[in-house]
């Protein structure tokens, strides 16, 4: 019998069973969203994208799911998701060099205040204005994975200083590093500009509030493409209207998407972009996957599986 793999995405889902096709020609790919109902007897491996509750608990056959993201929250919190299959989040690497160009912009952005010089166009004004220092600026990551890690590196080009809080303690040449929620006031203390690169767990839900927001130093500004409910956004609204929040950027918000009416849009210097600072894209992503697919049926580790002791 032929590998069976199924497709569960309600973005580009044919493009990604086409994609997928291609990569694995003796694979029959079963788009889910394609079909009423399928046969879902001997399907071993779900290639999925916020899937729905329930479904991946419904094939009886499932040896492991794929995630076509970075992030697995979607995956995590299905309550009838089975805790023995195995799930493999994606590392693409043209996805990560996507998230550093985004973040470099916005870090710029706001260490450079072009907001300042945006709102002096709209009244026709030519009004120069000096900036910091940036070996005197902290550019602080709040997770330090496959995309943070990246991200720093990148950017050490323009001379920042690069700090990072991650769940496990760790050594890093030309980053001063910070572990555990015990280390978080001291990381957010020293941290000018804020990068949220983390995933959502129960851990880090609602980590950026009020408290947390108030330990930055005054005037820092606060960018986070992790997911938005890490971010409880009236404290950051409030934090930005007394102006201890000079700035900030959101990929991610809560709820997603923003309402068109929500008071954030309005927030000067608040910038939110759509979920896009890094696309996945079927044809990079879909040899990653299929390299995984792969890789489990031949016995081995591939990379990105999730520890589901950590949710990430
Ligand atoms: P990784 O798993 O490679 O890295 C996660 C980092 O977060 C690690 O450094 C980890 O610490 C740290 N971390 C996790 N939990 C905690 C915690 N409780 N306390 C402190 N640090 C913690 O993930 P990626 O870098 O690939 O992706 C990160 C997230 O970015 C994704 O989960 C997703 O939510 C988001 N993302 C968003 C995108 C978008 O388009 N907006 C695109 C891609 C990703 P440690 O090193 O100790 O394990
Ligand atoms: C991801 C995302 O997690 O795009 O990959 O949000």
């Amino acid at each position: 019998m032929a590998l069976r793999i199924v497709v569960m995405t309600s973005d580009r889902a044919e493009k990604w069973a086409n994609a997928l096709r291609s990569a694995l020609p003796d694979a029959e790919v079963i788009n889910h969203t394609a079909v009423d109902d399928y046969d879902k007897d001997g399907i071993e491996y779900a290639v999925t994208w916020h899937p729905p509750k329930g479904a991946l608990a419904a094939l009886p056959d499932l040896k492991a799911v794929c995630n076509l993201g970075a992030g697995v929250d979607a995956i995590m919190t299905d309550p009838a998701f089975p805790a023995h299959i195995p799930v493999v989040r994606l590392i693409d690497p043209a996805m990560t060099r996507d998230m550093s160009q985004w973040v470099a912009y916005w870090v710029l952005h706001h260490y450079r205040g072009f907001e300042r010089f945006r709102r002096a166009q709209a009244e026709n004004t030519w009004a120069p204005k000096g900036y910091g220092d940036p070996t005197k600026t902290t550019v602080g990551f709040l997770g330090f994975g496959e995309m943070g890690g990246r991200c720093a590196q990148d950017l050490t080009t323009f001379g920042f200083n690069i700090a990072a809080w991650t769940r496990s303690p760790r050594t890093l040449e030309g980053v001063t590093t910070f572990a555990g929620n015990k280390a978080l006031g001291a990381f957010l203390n020293t941290t000018n500009i804020l990068v949220g690169l983390l995933p959502l767990t129960p851990e880090t839900t609602g980590l950026l509030n009020a408290k947390t927001l108030a330990m930055l130093p005054a005037g820092a500004s606060v960018i986070n493409a992790g997911r938005g409910k890490q971010m409880a956004l009236p404290d950051l609204i409030t934090a930005m209207e007394s102006g201890h929040i000079a700035g900030a950027t959101l990929d991610v918000t809560d709820p997603e998407p923003l309402p068109n009416d929500h008071p954030a849009w309005a927030v000067p210097n608040l910038h939110i972009t759509p979920h896009i600072s890094a696309l996945t894209y079927p044809r990079t992503a879909a040899g990653v996957v299929a390299d995984s697919i792969r890789t489990l049926m031949a016995g081995g580790t591939p990379n990105g599986l999730v520890d589901r002791s950590r949710a990430y």
